[in-house]
């Protein structure tokens, strides 16, 4: 009777392995992109404006596991002030960024295509960074309030064990209380298909 069991279990078992087949991962998206096969949309709402000064981090593919981490300071008084706005890859992901700058984060404009051929970098932070005082006004980055940025988007790199996933965030800014601040729109990245 056991061995029946035995057997039965050990069945059940190698029909559960037959059935498992491996993921392919698409090997690209396009920025902006929200639908398609593999690829997986969030769209935040409510949109949360990033105040000063906070930190935020977001799980693009939904697995539990956090990708980046957003952060804005920002200290002005009369005759001098700096701020930045930063998005920090976590564990062993990546961010895009402009060939001119590997510090900074470039703005991808919406249906451009994201893969592996784009500058890939742990250390491009920048969103936008400033600083002032009665010598001059310093500016590094490519993610201001000028720059319509409703039409680019941030292309993000997330290792998943060794799996790559492509994905982009699209971020604007937004008033409120008299002030301008940054928030996220929505994000979207690649993922593995049965
Ligand atoms: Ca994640």
């Amino acid at each position: 009777m056991k061995k029946n069991l035995l057997i039965a279990v050990i069945s059940v078992l190698l029909f559960a392995c037959e059935k498992e087949k491996p993921k392919t991962y698409p090997d690209n998206i396009l920025a902006g992109q929200i639908s398609g096969p593999g690829i997986l949309y969030t769209d935040l709402e409510p949109n949360e404006p990033l105040v000063y000064s906070v930190v935020k981090r977001i799980d693009i593919n939904r697995d539990g596991v956090e990708d980046f981490e957003l952060e804005t300071y920002s200290f002005e008084q009369p005759g001098f002030g700096d701020g930045y706005k930063k998005i920090k890859p976590l564990n062993l992901n990546e961010i895009a960024a402009p060939l001119s700058d590997n510090t900074c984060i470039d703005t991808l404009l919406l249906n451009s295509l994201i893969d592996k051929n784009l500058n890939w970098h742990a250390s491009a932070t920048d969103l936008e960074s400033f600083s002032y005082d009665y010598s001059g006004y310093t500016h590094h980055g490519f993610w201001g309030m000028s720059n319509n940025l409703k039409d680019k988007c941030v292309g993000v790199k997330i290792n998943v064990g060794g799996n790559i996933l492509y994905g982009w965030i699209r971020m604007d800014y937004i008033a409120q209380d008299g002030f301008l601040y940054l928030m996220i729109l929505d994000y979207a990245c690649t993922t593995g298909i049965e």
